[in-house]
């Protein structure tokens, strides 16, 4: 088949899940056209049966905001001609979505089908999709899309609570492709960073305010106190600083890496003994995913879909949105002793395994031949 997906390029989850379905459909023999405004981070290779669409967006001295959306329908229309589309599937419903409908238009008049299915990430519909600005435009492109996916229960659910949608709306998940992760993690790594063995604590996000990332740093200093740890952050965004200061005025710069933003996660991960997750909200959590691949148990909050992901006592612990208190507490019952932390990890790898690309991919594909022949 020949697929059209648009997605956000930038770090974040549904750009991540976006990219990985491309090339792992690629693989399978499809041709994917990616439409985006830039190349997405993790396709900055040359990959056979992929291929890449930049959205130009022409500025002018009258527009106060460029009119985004208008240049990616147009390449949509562009590429869904020229490149004999069967279909888009877009990532992200705004403005995404709209999109897809309005170019879905344009192509009719000229003989042209371009079904499109539409994947909810989460802050389109929890955070930014409710909003009364978008609200109207979005529950019409939801419901015109030939096929709606949420990467959740909770997303779904969610959904049909804020928005009127008479599509059903199918639950896929979140995936990670197994045989990517490191089984064991590199010792001059992990020495390079706990050079006394300490035990190392993890938390990968874009540092939005939805990631909490405040209660990361105070999670770990209440634990602290009681075994000898270093926390790794990985990523940046807006609250970066914050967490910067707050490590001066605790005086724990030393004991805190941070990082910055990394193309792949997945050697810095292997070395890490806890990954947390304090989020005020997350549809699926692939950062927790990510986390029990590598066989790094998860200590979350239990919003959104992460219940869906952490199993609670298995693969790590959930606490409600700030209790650092109690984060601090499961995390210290993880670690305390050897043999706990390894089953711990093994069962966060073995659980992991439920949501590989193997098992998803053929999801999305049936989706596709599905509206492909209606
Ligand atoms: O979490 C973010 O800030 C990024 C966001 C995105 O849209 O890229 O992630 C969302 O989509 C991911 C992939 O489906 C989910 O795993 C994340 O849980 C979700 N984030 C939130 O719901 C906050």
């Amino acid at each position: 088949m020949n697929i059209g997906i648009v997605c956000y390029p930038t770090f974040g989850g549904s750009g991540v899940v976006a990219t990985e379905l491309g090339k792992a459909l690629a693989e399978k023999g499809h041709h994917v056209h990616f439409i985006t405004y830039k190349m997405p981070f993790r396709l900055d290779t040359i990959i056979p049966n992929v291929y890449y669409h930049e959205v130009l967006i022409s500025d002018y001295d009258l527009f106060d905001y460029a009119p985004y959306e208008l240049s990616l329908t147009n390449k949509m229309v562009d590429v869904a001609l020229h490149e004999n589309l069967d279909l888009m599937h877009v990532h992200y419903a705004i403005p995404h979505a709209s999109a897809a409908y309005t170019a879905k238009q344009i192509l009719a008049e000229s003989g042209k089908s371009l079904p499109y299915i539409t994947t909810l990430h989460g802050t389109d519909i929890t955070l930014i999709g409710k909003d009364p600005s978008y609200k109207e435009v979005i529950t019409f492109a939801l419901n015109q899309s030939d096929r709606i996916t949420a990467v959740s229960e909770s997303l779904r659910k969610d959904t049909l609570m804020h928005f009127v949608v008479k599509k059903d709306i199918q639950v896929v998940p979140n995936f990670i492709c197994a045989e990517n992760y490191i089984e064991n993690p590199n010792g001059s790594l992990r020495s390079t960073y706990a050079p006394n063995n300490e035990k190392i604590i993890m938390h990968v996000s874009n540092f939005r305010e939805v990631k909490r990332v405040e209660d990361v740093l105070k999670t770990f200093l209440i634990l602290r106190k009681e075994i000898s740890a270093r926390l790794i952050l990985v990523g940046d965004g807006p609250d970066r600083h914050k967490i910067e200061e707050l490590c001066r005025e605790e005086g724990c710069e030393d004991d805190v890496v941070l990082l910055g933003k990394l193309t792949q996660t997945i050697s810095i991960r292997s070395i890490a003994d806890l990954f947390l997750l304090p989020s005020q909200t997350e549809s699926f959590g692939l950062a927790a995913l990510e986390a029990c691949a590598s066989g790094v148990p998860v200590i979350s909050t239990n919003t959104g879909g992460l219940p869906e992901v952490n199993i609670h006592g298995e693969t790590g612990f959930l606490s409600d949105v700030g209790d650092v208190d109690d984060m601090a507490k499961n995390a210290l019952t993880i670690l305390k002793d050897e043999e706990t932390l390894k089953a711990f990890k093994d069962r966060a790898r073995e659980h992991s395994r439920k949501f590989d690309i193997d098992k998803v991919l053929p999801l999305y594909e049936k989706l596709y031949e599905e509206v492909v022949k209606s």
